[in-house]
């Protein structure tokens, strides 16, 4: 996983999943009527709209920060009301914590 620069509003790579859980930052779960796909995007937050949900901004709709595309199906954090996903499927989780280390990775 890596993240581009602030200058390129921390676009978002992710590969190399394993496991058996789904790749939620990959699959488009078009099942759900949307391209929920993380990588590739650029982060977008409650007042920075960097998705590709033409009718609004998918951070503020679901109260936080992440790489929405239109709008995800991968989302960590959010209002407690809505549930949060890694795996594709609607799980519950109470709390999560993100973690990013500098590398020498410049885009
Ligand atoms: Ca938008």
């Amino acid at each position: 996983m890596t993240v581009e620069s602030e200058n390129n509003r921390y676009r978002l790579h992710v590969t190399g999943y394993y496991g058996n859980t789904g790749d939620a930052f990959n699959d488009d779960h078009p099942e759900y009527g949307y391209n929920g796909k993380s990588n590739g995007m650029q982060f977008s937050t409650f007042d920075i709209d960097n998705d590709e949900y033409g009718s609004g901004n998918c951070a503020a709709y679901y109260q936080s920060g992440w790489w929405y595309r239109s709008c995800t199906m991968s989302r960590l954090n959010g209002n407690p009301f809505w549930y949060s996903t890694l795996i594709g499927d609607l799980i519950p989780i109470s709390a999560s914590r993100m973690m990013l280390q500098c590398g020498d990775y410049y885009y």
